[in-house]
């Protein structure tokens, strides 16, 4: 049990604390009292909790404890009982050099682990494939462009169903967003009406939905499982109820989603006659795509009311 007040143990302890998370948080969803990060399931995750805490958070201890020993120091040593008659002078070179050096110091040697997790999340592997999602007043729409599936609707899923498929109200969704484990999926974010923001924890993605303009993003997930998000960007009364819900299953599993949804798989003899998916004109095949009523509507419903 990791009680709040173990929340002023210093970053020394960090690893500790991660490696115990590992063991008892939940991975995709919030844990009740926990304090330390989402663990993570995606190399960018791991290469931001390590950022977060092997490097800040030590730094950011020693700098409090060091401001604070200082602050000691002067109230006990330089107090009117102890300290009657203050010294008059003013300026002291060594000193004022360090205190402007070793800041600009600490900052590069942040500012190096700084750009390599950047770098990381800009150096998108070659994608398996894309997914669109766009963010509504209050839901989220995904397409499959690869798999030639139109736009689906995915809303909050009600408290009853929730409660009745022992899954977290708020965070499951109707149509969760199904990839496949193990391989680099794009993201493209945009939004239809206002700014919303893509985010999942557990992948370490935030990105911000916004209408006119394609953001790009991207995770490789290393294990399945389900893995939950929220909108990240308050965009009106209903914000905290457009979930993302992800579900990481095998490439198996996932082609199986895939045709269950009328779409056709990468790289798959396509379920209608045409071997080559990209191959529209084939006679006989019926355009997966324009075929590809989803079973949910792709029109946009009333959101959930709540
Ligand atoms: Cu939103």
């Amino acid at each position: 049990m990791r009680a709040l007040a173990m929340g002023l143990a210093t970053g020394a302890v960090t690893a500790f604390w991660s490696a115990s998370a590992l063991a008892e948080d939940l991975v995709g969803q919030p844990t009740n009292g926990a304090i330390d990060m989402q663990p993570g399931v995606t190399p960018l995750r791991h290469d931001a909790i390590f950022f977060h805490n092997a490097i800040l958070m030590p730094i950011i201890t020693a700098i409090t404890l060091f401001v604070l020993a200082l602050l000691v120091w002067c109230v006990v040593r330089y107090n009117k009982r102890s300290n009657p008659v203050p010294a008059r002078w003013s300026h002291n070179t060594a000193v004022e050099v360090t205190w402007t050096l070793v800041p600009v110091l600490i900052l590069v040697f942040i500012s190096v682990f700084s750009f390599k997790l950047l770098f990381a999340y800009h150096d998108m592997p070659k994608p398996y494939m894309t997914i669109k999602a766009t963010g509504y007043q209050w839901y989220w729409g995904y397409e499959y462009p690869d798999q030639k599936m139109s736009e689906f609707v995915s809303n909050i899923l009600p408290e009853d169903k929730a409660k009745a498929k022992g899954v977290p109200f708020r965070l499951a969704a109707t149509e969760p967003l199904v990839v496949p484990v193990g391989k680099t999926v794009r993201v493209l974010v945009t939004g239809a009406d206002v700014i919303h923001a893509f985010a999942v924890p557990a992948f370490g993605i935030i990105t911000d939905a916004v209408p006119g303009r394609v953001n790009e993003t991207w995770f490789n997930i290393e294990r399945p499982g389900t893995y939950y998000g929220q909108c990240r960007e308050l965009c009106g009364v209903d914000h905290a109820f457009m979930p993302i819900e992800v579900r990481a299953v095998s490439q198996a599993e996932f082609d199986a989603w895939v045709v269950s949804k009328k779409g056709s798989p990468i790289g798959s003899a396509a379920p209608a006659a045409s071997a080559k998916s990209e191959n529209p004109a084939a006679p006989g095949a019926a355009p997966p795509a324009a075929a590809g009523a989803n079973t949910t509507s792709p029109a946009p419903t009333a959101p959930a009311t709540h």
